[in-house]
């Protein structure tokens, strides 16, 4: 079973809990860094925090690509990761101030939003998109920076003086092998699964492997190996 644990943002992280100074940060970071490797270690399953009024939530991942993902034409790992989001609500948000980061924290973002998602829309970075954004903004150059022993994914809303989690995602290994996406389940919202059409689990997955090819940019559906589309029909179908 997937344990799922549902706090609010302003729960789980107080504001004051966040140091305004760079030195607090830096604190903030060492304790990640010593944490994380432990947690990961001893993790076995997928476990996921959103807020109780998160409407936008991290819907997949692909921490561990194979191939040529973002569609640029060469297949490179950092460039080819990529994280959805989605908007489970039923009016526009305005993402403005949202950002991602992985387990170093608040602070070393990866990624940060813009634009407006629409009720039901799927929107992806991939790790091409978050080079591209760390450069123009000035934060390190590394991509979305998905670790393939373990990680977390944040979501945060960051607006004058308030840096709120929205939603959050751990993963362990098993959800981070080549070309295997880990995703909320076709069937229900906040149940997750790995799709893992290209890399079969094999029973050995945590959360379990449900056959199904990954769908980046698209809301998850289930499409098998053994159905007659192609990479290059999927392919073309995410391209429009
Ligand atoms: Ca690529
Ligand atoms: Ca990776
Ligand atoms: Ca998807």
């Amino acid at each position: 079973m997937c344990a799922v644990e549902v706090k609010t943002g302003a729960d789980r992280f107080p504001r004051e809990t966040f140091p305004e100074d760079e030195e607090g940060r830096m604190r903030m970071r060492k304790l990640f860094r010593f944490f994380m490797p432990v947690a990961i270690f001893s993790m076995t399953i997928l476990s996921v925090v959103s807020s109780l009024s998160a409407q936008v939530v991290i819907n997949e991942f692909m921490a561990d690509p194979a191939r040529d993902w973002d569609g640029d034409g060469e297949y490179y790992y950092r460039n080819d990761e990529w994280v959805e989001i989605l908007n489970i609500g039923e009016t526009s948000v305005d993402l403005d101030g949202y950002m991602l980061t992985d387990a170093e924290g608040v602070g070393i973002w990866r990624y940060g939003f813009s634009g407006t998602i629409l009720p039901g829309q799927v929107m992806i970075v991939y790790g091409s998109d978050s080079r591209a954004w760390e450069e123009s903004s000035g934060n390190p150059v590394y991509g979305l920076s998905l670790n393939n022993t373990g990680d977390m994914i944040s979501l945060f809303h960051v607006s004058s003086g308030d840096t709120v989690l929205i939603d959050e995602v751990t993963y362990g290994v098993s959800a981070a092998q080549d070309d295997r996406s880990a995703g909320r389940s076709p069937h229900g919202e906040r149940e997750w699964e790995i799709f893992d059409a290209y890399n079969p689990c094999g029973g050995n997955c945590d959360p379990a492997g449900n056959g199904c090819v990954p769908t980046p940019g698209l809301v998850n559906t289930c499409t098998t190996s053994a159905s007659p589309s192609s990479w290059g029909r999927i392919k073309k179908m995410y391209n429009g």
